[in-house]
């Protein structure tokens, strides 16, 4: 009888232990995937990027601003703290002037006819236009956001295009999209290079004292024929007339970070923002860019259908701006060439046999993530890595999502496309990518990876060498103004140099 005690006993103490073992381990398990509190290694997940984000937002209305650190690794680069707590402040800012507040109907107000400085109130604005492909889009709207923190400036966004399909809100509590009765609207599209009211012509014009401006608004027209008007606005007396400005719409494709680090009153502020230099673009574009829910359906669905069970990944972007643009044997080869002799893609096996002898399910998995309009060279590839075998064993997996065949820029399913494939490309380890392709840099950027840039063919043949790793992983300003008022500067200072893709164009990189 005692020894059937003593068995119930420890049975019953035994299924309770089983029991509490099984609550513990689900509730960890659901907190790793509900609120990501921590991560196969065992670390916190950290959701808020280095409290680059906000906690404010609800979760559920942009799945990835909270969940990018699920499919991400933890960036190598910490934000500083005083770019988090201008971050916050920037947005207390942004409420307190944004679209529906007092002072945005005051300041709109101030467009109208009867304009003087007294009438504006107490914020200023800055207006963004959709124009050119995805890439110059994203690499714009980080430009003018820093543009904005640097001056006390609130950025608000054109809607007219199809940005609230592609990205989330960035600021809580507020908007940033331009109310669509804004009382300029109708003229956003005439902000070109002659318009009398963008300031490179007006300078041209000699419309302007030297030192007032008495106009509620202004457009700086920074797009790649910019002349030498236009690119004034990168020099320092020229931007303490602009500041009078209430309201500042920029036309622009191009990213000009670099070239305001070299103004000599933002580049204090700007060393504390950023110590690390290439760091801009990578923290900007991880605390404004979050794919909508649709788009971050289409990320997710890829991920894990092709690149999460991978050992390693390799994107490949693929940009071909000869026209016309297509297929190209010497695209291809250079492709393999820069690949192969960079040791990112395993050469192929020369034996006879094609089968490998190791029967173990261990051999490494690379998955290789092509993003290009066209099918034919993830295709190539694919087939390459099937037909035969990789000399070092590896197994190589290639996929594309998309094959759009032409840009259809402003057509909602091909930008949500666009920025899917971006975004994805990001996510892997090392990433190939085209010279001078802003869709590229933004990939890079988002993902704090170094690319190894395919140089521009020429004469239809692959460059010899085919490729060159880049020095930081900050996009290329493509325009940089090289010879006015920054002459000096861009010749002095050591964390400019000229991009490896461009060699009129300027980018960021540590000096040391
Ligand atoms: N889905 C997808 N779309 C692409 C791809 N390559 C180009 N596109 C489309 O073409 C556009 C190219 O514009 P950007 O994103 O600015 O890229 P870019 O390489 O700088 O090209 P340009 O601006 O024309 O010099 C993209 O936004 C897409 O709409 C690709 O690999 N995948
Ligand atoms: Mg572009």
């Amino acid at each position: 009888m005692k020894l059937m005690i003593t068995i119930v006993t420890c049975l019953l103490l035994w299924s309770l232990m089983l029991l509490s073992f099984f609550i513990i381990f689900n509730h960890q398990l659901h907190n790793a995937t509900t609120n990501g509190s921590s991560t196969d290694s065992g670390k916190p997940r950290d959701k808020l990027l280095g409290r680059l984000l906000t906690e404010e937002f609800d979760e559920d209305s942009c799945l990835s601003r909270y969940q990018s650190s699920l499919y991400r690794k933890p960036s190598p680069y910490k934000p500083s703290r005083y770019l988090v707590s201008k971050l916050r402040s920037y947005e207390m800012l942004h409420k307190r002037c944004g679209p529906g507040t007092k002072a945005y109907k005051k300041a709109t107000e101030s467009l109208g006819e009867n304009y003087s400085s007294k009438s504006v109130g107490e914020c200023r604005y800055i207006v963004w236009i959709a124009v050119y492909g995805l890439g110059n889009r994203v690499l714009t709207l980080a430009s003018l956001f820093l543009y904005a923190l640097l001056t006390d400036r609130i950025m608000l966004v054109d809607q007219r295009k199809d940005i609230n399909d592609l990205l989330c809100e960035p600021f809580p509590g507020t908007s940033w999209l331009l109310p669509l009765d804004f009382p300029l609207t109708d003229q956003l599209d005439s902000f070109d290079r002659e318009s009398p009211r963008c300031y490179g012509t007006m300078l041209k014009n000699h419309a302007i004292n030297s030192t007032t401006i008495i106009h509620s608004y202004l457009c700086l027209y920074i797009i790649h024929d910019y002349d030498d008007h236009d690119k004034m606005f990168f020099c320092e007396k020229d931007q303490l007339l602009i500041r009078q400005v209430p309201w500042l719409v920029f036309n622009s494709n191009l990213y000009f970070i670099p070239s305001l680090w070299l103004i000599p009153s933002f580049q204090f502020e700007l060393s504390k923002l950023f110590p690390q230099k290439e760091t801009v673009f990578h923290h900007l574009a991880r605390y404004l860019f979050h794919p909508t829910n649709h788009v971050w359906g289409m990320i997710t669905r890829s991920y894990n259908a092709y690149l999460s069970r991978a050992d390693e990944r390799l994107g490949i972007q693929v940009r071909v701006f000869s026209k016309p643009a297509g297929y190209f044997q010497h695209v291809m080869d250079q492709i393999l060439a820069c690949t192969q002799r960079e040791k990112l893609l395993p050469e192929m096996s020369v034996s006879k046999s094609q089968v490998t002898n190791n029967t173990s399910r261990s051999l490494k998995l690379k998955a290789v993530l092509v993003t290009s309009l066209y099918p034919e060279y993830s295709e190539n590839l694919r087939q390459m890595y099937w037909e035969g075998s990789s000399s070092t064993g590896e197994t190589v997996q290639v996929y594309q999502p998309s094959q759009e065949m032409y840009q259809q820029t402003d057509n909602k399913l091909h930008d949500q496309k666009a920025l899917a494939e971006i975004y994805l490309l990001s996510l892997t380890d090392h990433i190939v990518t085209s010279d001078s392709s802003t869709f590229g840099y933004v990939a890079q950027g988002l993902g704090g990876l170094k690319p190894w840039i395919l140089y521009k063919p020429k004469n239809n043949t692959a460059p010899e060498p085919p490729c060159v790793r880049a020095v930081s992983m900050e996009p290329c300003f493509l325009r940089a103004p090289l010879y006015g008022c920054q002459a000096k500067e861009v010749k002095i200072t050591p964390f400019v140099m000229y991009c490896e893709d461009r060699i009129t164009g300027l980018k960021l990189v540590d000096s040391n």
